[in-house]
């Protein structure tokens, strides 16, 4: 009975969005949707794995346009970029600034602490990126009027 209890508490904790079936796609089997609103406009966005709005893993895949600017920002959980395409470019700190960015070619990779602040944006290539980490997922930026989700 009480091992009963606990596997019954055990399992009230894994989150919904935890993934219970394997997942196996090729590029061309992702669904493509329009970006989230936190973003700036233009971007699309592929989920591949979990919800980062819930606790627990999640996978996603964004498509950037070219010269795509992402405002200095942070995250509330830690962030794992992987350049699948194209060319991303990514500097640390709270002021944007070009000439301090590395640019990330396809098979770059980058990993930032959670409340690292850093900022992104791409060259004169269609970019795309692979993010994952641990939900529940956000991005604050610094500057709040830079807020997509607060120009509406
Ligand atoms: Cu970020």
């Amino acid at each position: 009975m009480k091992q009963l209890i606990l596997s019954i508490f055990l399992s009230s904790l894994i989150p919904l969005s935890f993934a219970d079936d394997h997942i196996m796609k090729r590029p061309n089997e992702l669904e493509w949707k329009d970006g989230p609103a936190s973003l700036p406009a233009g971007s699309k966005v592929s989920l591949v794995e979990g919800d980062p709005s819930k606790p627990g893993p999640f996978t996603l895949r964004l498509q950037l346009p070219p010269n795509y600017k992402i405002p200095p920002h942070w995250h509330p959980a830690i962030e794992h970029i992987t350049v699948l395409d194209g060319e991303f470019a990514m500097g640390t700190g709270e002021k944007f600034d070009k000439t301090k960015a590395t640019i990330l070619p396809r098979g770059g990779i980058a990993v930032m602490p959670i409340k690292f602040k850093h900022y992104a944006f791409t060259s004169d290539k269609l970019t795309t990126i692979q993010l994952h980490g641990i939900g529940p997922w956000d991005i604050i930026y610094v500057n709040p009027s830079d807020d997509p989700r607060k120009m509406k």
